[in-house]
């Protein structure tokens, strides 16, 4: 029987990419604010993986790791934002569409200033190529994946704390491998971080079956807002900095809420408004195959992925809401 050959060539960007992490010794890792487990495993794994390699390594994130992440590996690897570049510096940015999505970490002023070299690492569809070297693959469910892809160009070895970290990564984008992007290779990467440490049972477990009990008392107040609009095809949910409060919450709490909204019999889209500090909300939109959030998402400034997208709206939960399902009215009126 013929053998058939499963190990891919390299495309150019990933080239690229190996060979600015090879012309530099000196590297600041960061990702985008309110990190997600794409966010934090890959920054944690690609961190560690090059620090093990000798690298000098320094990476930071704008906001802190969420509870669900607790345990994740080698967090230790984290210092204290904001982050500078220096001339012979490379400076990594992991899962940000924008320069702008790190927050506070790095300013681009200061970047350009020293001179320092950018590498963007990410799968978002809006990235915006803003790197001196852009290593953008849409077709990866996760940042992770593309770290991996990276540290093997590289042949940095991958230790059993990075492969927990990449695992992590891939599998909170892939909603446990729930998702429209999962693949057999997504599940190939997934194997193989298993074979190269990842204990899946393990990170399951602290990721998704350990809550805080503010998250479950928040979750039975924002249900009861649960509200049906377009014929049945959106669920939205609502929270309150006054429920968040009551609940002794905190917003990262509130992640794949938009899940549960979406999760209706019927629904096509779940949509979370969650009011923010100052005259303002958060949305986050869930979809499934075809129909497209991200477009809803950018009408209001924000960006995202097909089937999850999110923005920031002006004005409080309620307007939100509405201003929300006005676009989403004219999107389902135009199918
Ligand atoms: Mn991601």
């Amino acid at each position: 029987m013929r053998q058939v050959e499963l190990a891919a060539t390299a495309s150019p960007a990933l080239v690229a990419a190996a060979a600015a992490l090879r012309s530099h010794c000196q590297v600041v890792i960061t990702s985008h604010v309110n990190p997600d487990g794409d966010a934090i495993g890959s920054v944690l794994g690609l961190a560690r993986a090059l620090a093990d390699a000798h690298y000098d390594v320094r990476a930071a994130l704008q906001d802190p790791v969420p509870f669900r992440y607790r345990s994740l590996p080698d967090q230790d690897i984290l210092c204290a934002a904001p982050l500078t570049a220096s001339a012979a510096g490379l400076v990594v940015l992991l899962e940000c569409p924008t320069f702008e999505r790190a927050g506070n970490v790095l300013s681009l002023e200061q970047v350009r200033r020293a001179g320092a070299t950018v590498l963007n690492v990410d799968h978002h569809s809006d990235n915006t190529r803003y790197g001196d070297i852009d290593f953008v693959d849409l077709s990866a469910a996760a940042t992770g994946q593309l770290v991996l892809a990276l540290l093997d160009e590289l042949a940095v070895p991958v230790t059993p704390s990075v492969a927990a970290n990449l695992y992590a990564a891939v599998l909170t984008d892939t909603g446990s491998f729930q998702h429209g992007n999962v693949t057999a290779d997504v599940l190939r990467t997934a194997a193989r971080l298993v074979d190269l440490g990842a204990d899946p049972h393990a990170l399951a477990r602290e990721i998704y079956q350990v809550n805080p009990a503010g998250r479950l008392k928040l979750m039975a107040v924002v249900l009861q807002s649960l509200a049906l609009s377009v014929d049945g095809k959106v669920a939205s949910l609502l929270v309150t900095k006054e429920m968040l409060r009551e609940c002794g919450a905190v917003p990262a709490d509130t992640e794949d809420f938009a899940n549960l909204a979406r999760s209706v019999d019927g629904v096509q889209i779940g949509l979370l408004v969650r009011q923010t500090d100052g005259d303002a909300s958060k949305i986050s939109l869930r979809s499934y195959g075809d129909i497209d959030v991200q477009q809803v998402a950018r009408v209001f400034g924000g960006g995202g992925h097909r089937n999850a997208a999110g923005a920031t709206v002006a004005g409080s939960a309620d307007s939100a809401r509405l201003q929300v399902l006005d676009v989403l009215f004219h999107f389902f009126g135009f199918r």
